[in-house]
């Protein structure tokens, strides 16, 4: 087989707006329901070379140990495009916002990865199957491989080879998001856990995959018109169903923190003062904010510490 000595790629992070939230096969990373998200200007930047006797993984400058999950997960992916047992890589991988802000993702990284070993290997994959492949990394690492609004369909096949990203080629140059920090630790349950606990045990999971066929019927019309009342809206009430059934999971899955309440009361109460804000939620205690270009800078007089997040259209 041949490669390359180097190969280097970027894919940015996504913001689910409607979320993906159960798996319909957990090796293939098959989803239940379709879901849509919008691509950042920030993300992570792989390169891979061929190494000696071990996979090598660096993070952000740092060597990772080979019993950490992020070593372990990226091995298992590796293995998916491994030419021989004996081949090795050398991995490093950087995210362009610390990763403790809660926002760098698993997308973005195997997005990137997967993008780098289509180079690597000069493989010349589609559109198609560079999503198919990234997904199997990470679920939600099929829809960074593009940017802008992309959905995910679920697909109805086993091997999972219609289930993949496609662009929605409407652009929204007014819309803004903004992330309020509030926790950099680590979280306390995986989102992987927290989505597989949901789907086993909370009662009100069945209504989910009904409730995103609503919500994305709602989220396309919004977006064709223009409708920021209905986006922000759907948007906000798919993050908290969402994290309604982890909260009636059990064990529950409480990622809000005290702040996070305080955060969400605030959007409620600005709204209720006139001003087109809403919220959206990944799993996980900070909140992301989603309002338009005019309200700009009524929402940071109203959250200082907002973080921008700049979408990347093309
Ligand atoms: C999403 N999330 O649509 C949803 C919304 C989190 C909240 O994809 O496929 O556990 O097991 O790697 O990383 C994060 O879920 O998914 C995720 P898998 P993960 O963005």
């Amino acid at each position: 087989m041949n490669y390359r000595e180097e190969a280097c790629a970027f894919a940015p992070v996504n913001i689910a707006i409607v979320k993906y939230w159960g798996k319909r096969n957990k090796i293939l990373n098959l989803p239940v329901t379709d879901s849509l998200s919008l691509s950042l200007k920030v993300g992570t930047t792989t390169s891979l070379r061929e190494g000696k006797e071990k996979d090598e993984i660096e993070l952000n400058g740092k060597i990772v140990a080979p019993e950490s999950s992020f070593y372990q997960r990226t091995v298992r992916f590796l293995d998916l495009v491994r030419p021989h047992p004996h081949f090795f890589f050398t991995l490093k991988t950087k995210n362009d916002i610390p990763t403790a802000a809660g926002i760098a993702s698993s997308a973005s990284g195997f997005a990137a990865l997967t993008l780098a070993v289509n180079k690597f290997f000069q493989l010349d994959l589609t559109k198609k199957e560079l999503s198919c492949l990234a997904r199997r990394g990470s679920g939600s690492a099929c829809r960074s491989i593009y940017p802008g609004f992309v959905r995910w369909q679920a697909g109805k096949l086993k091997d999972g080879s219609d289930s993949y990203a496609k662009p929605i080629s409407d652009t929204w140059s007014d819309l803004r998001m903004g992330a309020i920090l509030l926790s950099e630790e680590e979280k306390p349950v995986s989102s992987r856990e927290a989505m597989a606990r949901s789907v086993a045990t909370s009662p009100l999971y069945p209504f989910w995959p009904t409730l995103v066929l609503q919500d994305m019927k709602k989220i396309v019309k919004s977006i064709r018109t223009k409708d920021f009342a209905l986006f922000g809206q759907t948007a906000e009430h798919n993050a908290l169903a969402m994290h309604a059934t982890m909260h009636t999971a059990f064990p529950p899955v409480f990622y809000w923190l005290e702040k996070t309440v305080e955060v969400i009361q605030r959007v409620l109460h600005a709204r209720q003062d006139g001003l087109q804000l809403f919220l959206t939620m990944h799993a996980g205690p900070n909140v992301k904010l989603l309002f338009l270009k005019k309200d700009e800078s009524e929402v940071k007089k109203l959250f200082p510490q907002l973080l921008p997040l700049e979408i990347a259209w093309s």
